[in-house]
């Protein structure tokens, strides 16, 4: 939107230093953030408090130069709530403890401190940045962050830019949205109130006859997938993720909570008509539909501001039929060729079960990913030679230890019927292999069983594959991807699905520790931090310093069920019970499968629900 030189107000201070470094021109972009609450009613149904910054909300689109500097320096102002901030998408090449994670590179920011973000961004495009700390974005700190490229291959094509978030909307803070509990033993996810487009319930989105348009689409939810599209209107795909395309033409988008589209829109030669920007929730992911939820959004394309601004035509119905682009058909436009076969794969299957507490999680193989006792990071800097051994990360963030420059691959296979859209920090990734098909064919697989990836039998992968940051596991399907471990650091993959994340959807990757140990550097106040929370910042994941190999007292998830589960029989029983775990899973049907049991597990100190994700 013209939100952009609306900013102003926005922040205190936004600092612009111009220095020449040899001939590239970098510069420094600074904020200071003031993260307080702030009440808002972007959806017109309820006020509610969220959290704003510098008293304002919707919150600062940041934009930068490629080879810019940011420093955000990021005061807690909120007085009942720790934060964090995440830049999604960004490398972090060289500076891991600004990727923003809490309990993954760094403390979480206590409230009445600070922590300065500081790192060059070496890279284009359309990213977004939003609060890390266990379910904290929802409550409204997310926005864009654009990465303009005076190189940009697609400069010279259009006439103006604007961007376009699109979000699910809670009427309800989360921290009371109590929903990880024995009454909710499916694990249904809360169903928004609301969905917002710019934190609107519709845009005007002014354009001249006959210009074109760049627009940046991000899905900046907890939550929800949306289908995007424009009457009457086609439109070229220029970039996905921070990856250039080749430009691709398209009708309508699929597009999933952290995923970002950027597209190049012709204006029609005539002014008669304004024409509906549709965003249009996938109810199929809802549990329940309200009769009172508007499941689309209607903004316009203005072509004549005096015109009529009609509500779109098409049903929501008529929309799931559409045929959304495959992102896996898309070609990146620097034609960086499908990697070798990798040196390592990490092979895991999501689950949705529940643990003994009768509430439902989340499980990549058999571990619902509960955050350490010290923020991973840490635990590289301070472990000397043992940082090598994943041992020391501890069981519950299932660590995997990764050697400078392998090729990486991860398979990932859907042992639920819900579709998950999976983000690694630290990289984007090469778009290898999914299953089942994309549109239409999207939940093929929910008429049968999970279908596991096979190795040694599966359809040609691409020369040139696209790559982005957050790809879309289908239900009950698979997904491969393939990147090269070329960035030291601890590097979180999870579902991006807030929810799924709270629930343990997530692992870790540690990748190159003794490089990470050489060219990293914590400051003072990143510590400070963990001393007014009294979070150790040495030692293994159950803070043990002295036996690097004694985990005892590590933060474990909840105990299992009393008959307890094996990976091998919860991996049997995702595929061979299909129908019985279709019917989701009642917990007495688990005693009657007659999976051997397991001796259960101590009880972790603590509250389990608390040390989840941090
Ligand atoms: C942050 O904002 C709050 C509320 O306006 C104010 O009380 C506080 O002094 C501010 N703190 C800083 C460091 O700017
Ligand atoms: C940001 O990082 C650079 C490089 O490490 C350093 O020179 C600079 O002092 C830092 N700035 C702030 C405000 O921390
Ligand atoms: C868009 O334009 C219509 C017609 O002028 C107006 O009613 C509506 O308030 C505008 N929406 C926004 C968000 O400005
Ligand atoms: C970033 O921009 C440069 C220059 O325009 C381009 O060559 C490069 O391919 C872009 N990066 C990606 C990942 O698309
Ligand atoms: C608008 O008119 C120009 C010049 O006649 C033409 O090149 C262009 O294709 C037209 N645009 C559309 C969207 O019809
Ligand atoms: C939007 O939702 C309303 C009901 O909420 C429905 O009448 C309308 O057809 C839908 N439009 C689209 C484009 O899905
Ligand atoms: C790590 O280094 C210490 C001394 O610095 C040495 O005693 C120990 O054997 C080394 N451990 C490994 C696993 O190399
Ligand atoms: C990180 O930087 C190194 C050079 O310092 C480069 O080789 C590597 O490709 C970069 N990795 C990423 C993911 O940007
Ligand atoms: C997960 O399964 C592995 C392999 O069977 C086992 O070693 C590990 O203890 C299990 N972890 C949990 C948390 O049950
Ligand atoms: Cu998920």
């Amino acid at each position: 939107m013209a939100m952009a030189a609306s900013l102003g107000g926005f922040f205190l201070r936004l600092a612009t230093l111009l220095c020449l470094f040899q001939f590239v021109q970098a510069k420094t972009v600074s904020y200071d953030w003031n993260v307080t609450w702030v009440n808002a009613n972007p959806d017109g149904l309820m006020e509610r408090k969220v959290i704003g910054i510098n008293g304002e909300w919707p919150l600062p689109i940041v934009e930068v130069d490629k080879g810019d500097r940011l420093i955000v320096n990021v005061y807690n102002g909120l007085g009942d709530k720790d934060t964090s901030v995440h830049w999604h998408g960004m490398f972090q090449n060289g500076t891991n403890g600004m990727d923003g994670p809490s309990m993954v590179t760094q403390c979480p920011i206590p409230p009445g401190h600070s922590f300065t973000y500081n790192f060059t961004i070496n890279q284009n495009g359309t990213y977004w940045y939003h609060c890390h700390t266990g379910n904290c974005y929802p409550d409204g700190h997310r926005q864009a962050l654009i990465v303009h490229d005076k190189d940009a291959y697609f400069n010279e094509m259009y006439d103006k830019e604007y961007t376009i978030t699109m979000s699910d909307w809670y009427h309800e803070l989360i921290e009371d949205i109590n929903w990880i509990r024995k009454a909710n033993p499916t694990g249904a996810e809360p169903v928004p109130q609301a969905f917002l487009m710019n934190d609107m319930t519709s845009a005007n989105i002014s354009v001249k006859p006959g210009e074109t348009y760049l627009l940046r689409l991000i899905n900046v939810g907890a939550f929800v997938a949306q289908y995007f599209y424009i009457e009457d209107h086609t439109f070229k795909i220029v970039e996905v993720d921070g990856v250039y395309t080749d430009p691709t033409e398209a009708s309508i988008l699929y597009i999933a909570v952290a995923q970002r589209y950027t597209i190049l829109v012709e204006a029609k030669n005539s002014t008669e008509k304004n024409y509906p920007i549709v965003m249009a929730a996938d109810s199929q992911l809802l549990d329940t539909i309200p009769s009172d939820l508007q499941l689309n959004i209607t903004s316009w394309l203005e072509y004549n501001a005096e015109a009529a601004h009609p509500q779109a035509v098409m049903t929501v119905d008529d929309v799931s039929n559409l045929d959304p682009i495959d992102d896996m058909t898309l070609v990146p436009h620097d034609r960086m060729e499908l990697l070798t076969d990798p040196d390592v794969t990490i092979d895991v299957t999501v689950i949705m079960q529940n643990l003994g507490d009768g509430a439902g999680y989340a499980f990549l193989n058999n571990i619902s990913y509960t955050m350490p006792k010290v923020p991973a990071l840490y635990t590289v800097l301070s472990s000397g030679n043992y940082s090598t051994d994943a041992t020391i990360y501890g069981e519950y963030t299932q660590p995997t230890v990764l050697k400078k420059n392998q090729v990486v691959e991860i398979i990932l296979n859907n042992g639920d019927t819900g579709s998950h859209p999976f983000h690694l920090h630290g990289h984007n990734f090469q778009l290898v292999d999914r299953a089942p098909g994309y549109g239409e064919h999207f939940y093929d697989y929910l008429d049968g069983g999970p279908v596991a990836y096979d190795a040694s039998n599966h359809g040609d992968f691409p020369q040139y594959p696209m790559r982005r940051d957050t790809f879309i596991l289908p239900p009950q399907g698979y997904f491969v991807i393939r990147f090269v471990a070329d960035n030291p650091g601890v590097w979180f993959f999870h579902c991006h699905i807030d929810w799924h994340l709270s629930q343990g959807l997530g692992m870790l990757l540690i990748e190159a520790p003794e490089q990470i140990q050489e060219q990293e550097q914590v400051s003072s106040q990143a510590y400070d931090n963990c001393r007014a929370k009294d979070i150790p910042f040495e030692g293994n994941a159950a803070a043990n310093t002295k036996d690097w190999l004694d985990l005892t007292g590590q933060n474990k998830q909840v105990d299992w069920l009393p008959a307890g589960f094996t990976t091998k029989g919860i991996v049997a029983l995702v595929f061979s019970c299909v129908s019985a775990f279709l019917g989701m899973a009642s917990i007495s049907m688990y005693g009657a499968t007659g999976i051997e049991s397991k001796k259960v597990e101590t009880a972790a100190e603590g509250e389990n629900s608390a040390a989840r994700d941090g």
